[in-house]
């Protein structure tokens, strides 16, 4: 009977192996090609800003037969490297205080290892290959996928420049093709780019007007070509933003400390070369997805690993919270998302691992907690959550935190030991490039309402919303006008042995 009982569970487990390899089976399962771009404010792309001049062919093509998301956001970072916690929350589907990085790792499973994107999706039977940058990422997590071809390629010809990453997507593709391997594949495909130093190449530098500029004591020449200066520059931010010789704000080749019309437009113009480059790899990547016929198969996810400022609010860098740095651009294109369509989602970055796993049919990792969008994809919803948490603690600290719920946004400044207390309340739907008095426009919603009395409960609202959030994301700090009730000690690494490492 016992022998009866292990020969039937034997059989199945050999049923299951076969089923999970089916060739047919395997062929319906859609693949994935998520692209990530290194520093890109939505506001860079026409689809979430008509006005500008960068011209994405090929971005624009998947917003037109895919959909937008208006309300993409990073949840935030605890570092000046704001890259690194957004690629954890990518992999790992995990909030920014619950990373393996993030306060020793106390909040995260010690087994995440098992739990990251390449992990899941191999043991689901997809082939994995990712190209993207070295470096404020999680290595760990990446060099799980099975085709690794990674560098730092921020130069302005193809071999040192984005056309490289395409490169290796490209000849990933003709191997598969030469193979005739048609399992499922899960291609990240990410660029270096247009993380400074944002050296183009010549004939996109020459369409935005724009030159590599090296030489810290003269100006950039001035170009009619260039980009104008974003609606809501500044020549400098109205306080300190906490994060004394940050790197982004003071040292970046081209820019340094300058905020003068002159420069930022120079740096903008070689952001859209960066940008325009990495548009024409994406339209080489999908042509040859046509070729092979595999793109109504594929769901391609266009995004940004964060935001970035270039004279926005005075600012340069991605260690903000306003909108142009908190949010990111994201698009899906894919089998039964309508075309054309515009959700604002309340998304973050860590709902990428759980909406690629529910778009494959992968059961989803317990260590998730971001949500799955399949339901925005598919119609059903316009957004996953209500409210959005964002935290910018790489300086002084506490740093800085950000709420935002419906068309209401508060963003808290608490750095540089107490000196600075600076509260900001904006009403995006009328407000949404966040201007603030120093501004100048005299509309009475357009600036920062924090101090209107009109808008003191609304306020009050936003500040208990605010919180509520930072305990349930059991962020470690409490601003200045918060109950000490949080666990405020800093950040220790703990010392763990790496797997593989002596
Ligand atoms: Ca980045
Ligand atoms: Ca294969």
């Amino acid at each position: 009977m016992k022998l009866v009982q292990q020969s039937a569970v034997l059989l199945l487990i050999v049923a299951c192996c076969q089923a999970a390899s089916l060739p047919a089976a395997e062929k319906d399962r859609p693949n994935i090609l998520f692209i990530i771009v290194d520093d890109q404010s939505p506001f860079d792309l026409k689809t979430y800003n008509p006005d500008s001049i960068l011209e994405t062919p090929a971005i624009d093509r998947l917003a037109r037969e895919g959909m937008v998301f208006d309300g993409a956001y990073h949840m935030g970072s605890f570092s000046g490297a704001v890259c690194t916690p957004s690629r954890h929350m990518v992999m790992t589907g995990r909030t920014v205080w619950h990373l393996p990085n993030a306060l020793g790792g106390k909040h995260c499973p010690d087994d995440i290892l098992q739990h990251v994107m390449a992990a899941v999706f191999k043991h689901a039977g997809y082939d994995t290959m990712r190209t993207c940058k070295n470096g404020n990422s999680y290595a760990a997590a990446n060099k799980l996928f099975d085709v690794v071809r990674d560098a730092t390629k921020r130069g302005g010809t193809p071999e040192t420049g984005s056309a490289w990453h395409g490169e290796q997507v490209l000849s990933y593709l003709n191997e598969r093709e030469a193979a005739a391997d048609d399992d499922p594949f899960l291609i990240y495909f990410g660029f270096s780019h247009p993380h400074d130093t944002r050296n183009g190449t010549p004939e996109l530098l020459a369409k935005y007007g724009a030159t590599n500029h090296r030489d810290k004591n003269s100006l950039p020449p001035a170009n009619a070509k260039q980009p104008p200066l974003p609606v809501n520059y500044l020549p400098e931010h109205p306080f300190p933003h906490g994060h004394p010789g940050l790197r982004d704000e003071v040292a970046v080749s081209g820019v340094w400390q300058r905020r003068d019309e002159q420069t930022i437009r120079n740096e903008l113009g070689r952001q859209f070369a960066c940008d325009e480059y990495i548009d024409q790899q994406i339209e080489r990547v999908l042509k040859k997805l046509e070729e092979m016929n595999e793109l109504d198969n594929t769901y391609i996810f266009y995004t940004a690993d964060h935001g970035m400022a270039i004279g926005r609010h005075g600012l340069q860098g991605k260690q903000n919270l306003y909108e142009h740095t908190w949010r990111v651009p994201f698009i899906v294109k894919g089998p039964g998302i309508k075309p054309g369509t515009r959700v604002t989602g309340n998304s973050y970055l860590l709902d990428v691992l759980p909406t690629l796993c529910d778009l494959a049919g992968i059961e989803m990792p317990e260590s998730v907690e971001g949500r799955s969008l399949k339901t925005v994809l598919d119609g059903q919803q316009d957004v996953v959550r209500e409210t959005l948490y964002g935290v910018y603690c790489g300086g002084t600290k506490p740093g800085m935190r950000a709420v935002k719920r419906g068309d209401w946004k508060l963003i808290k400044y608490d750095v540089l030991n107490g000196t600075v207390h600076e509260t900001q309340l904006f009403n995006l739907a009328a407000n949404p490039h966040e201007f603030l008095a120093e501004h100048g426009k005299s509309e009475p919603l357009l600036t920062n309402l924090a101090s209107n009395p009109a808008y003191a409960e609304k306020l009050a609202e936003m500040e208990a919303l605010l919180l509520s959030e930072m305990r349930r994301l059991d962020d470690p700090y409490r601003l200045w006008n918060q109950p000490a009730d949080g666990p405020v000690s800093p950040p220790t690494q703990k010392k763990k042995k790496r797997p593989g490492k002596k």
